[in-house]
């Protein structure tokens, strides 16, 4: 049995995938669509209650969910794809201290850049909530880039950091008016390298084609 993948192209699907990808395990797409509302269907809701993708089924059974535990459950199932540094060493430290900021100090402010209307009920607070998101990410996006050692996030050793930093390098937060070349250059760095990775570089294309 493989894993299958709950996700849609140039999501937060990419970065399962591509753990997979670098792990080598195989691995089943289910394409869920966000443009067509299939998050919020009945039957992904008995997946994942809060309506979001990715969500991997695994293959003994079980869905998990939430991106950044799903790189560190797949760093652990397939160690040899080295995807994390060894646990009690202070680089993994640093490891999961990037990983919980990206996941709690960017991801959510995605929703909200997303879907304001989940958020203030008038025309024009959607609007500035909308503009204020924006802003909040890209600061964010600054502190990660900040923190990366080069050439990889971690320094000389590739990890599933890359993959979560370089995916928020690829969203419209980052991506629009030039912004990421200008602002976060150490993410457009390791983002170009991971593209060209053997495993990655198709995983890279199908999720990212647009640059
Ligand atoms: N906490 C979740 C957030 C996942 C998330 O926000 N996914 C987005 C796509 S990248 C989504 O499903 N959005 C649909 C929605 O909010 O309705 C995680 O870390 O995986």
């Amino acid at each position: 049995m493989a894993y299958v993948l709950y996700g849609d192209q140039g999501s937060g699907a990419f970065c399962v995938e591509a753990a997979l990808a670098e792990a080598g395990a195989p691995l089943e797409f289910h394409p869920i669509s966000l443009e067509a509302g299939e998050q919020t269907s009945e039957s992904f809701l008995a997946l994942n209650p809060s309506g979001k993708i990715p969500a991997l089924a695994l293959p003994e059974g079980g869905i998990v969910t939430e991106t950044a535990a799903l790189l560190i459950l797949i760093a652990e199932r397939h160690p040899e794809a080295n995807l994390l540094p060894a646990p009690g060493t202070p680089e993994r430290a640093q490891a999961l201290r990037w990983l919980a900021f990206m996941a709690s100090e960017i991801y959510p402010i995605v929703e909200i850049a997303d879907y304001p209307e989940r958020f203030v009920a008038d025309h024009k607070g959607v609007a500035v909530l909308k503009q204020s998101a924006r802003k909040r990410i890209r600061e964010r996006l600054l502190i990660v880039e900040a923190a990366v050692a080069g050439p990889w996030f971690l320094g000389e050793t590739f990890s599933a950091l890359d993959i979560y930093a370089a995916m928020f390098s690829r969203w419209r937060e980052a991506r629009e008016g030039g912004w990421r070349e200008e602002f976060l250059p150490k993410i457009c760095v390791l983002a170009a390298a991971l593209s060209e990775r053997v495993a990655l570089k198709p995983v890279w294309e199908k999720h990212f084609s647009y640059g």
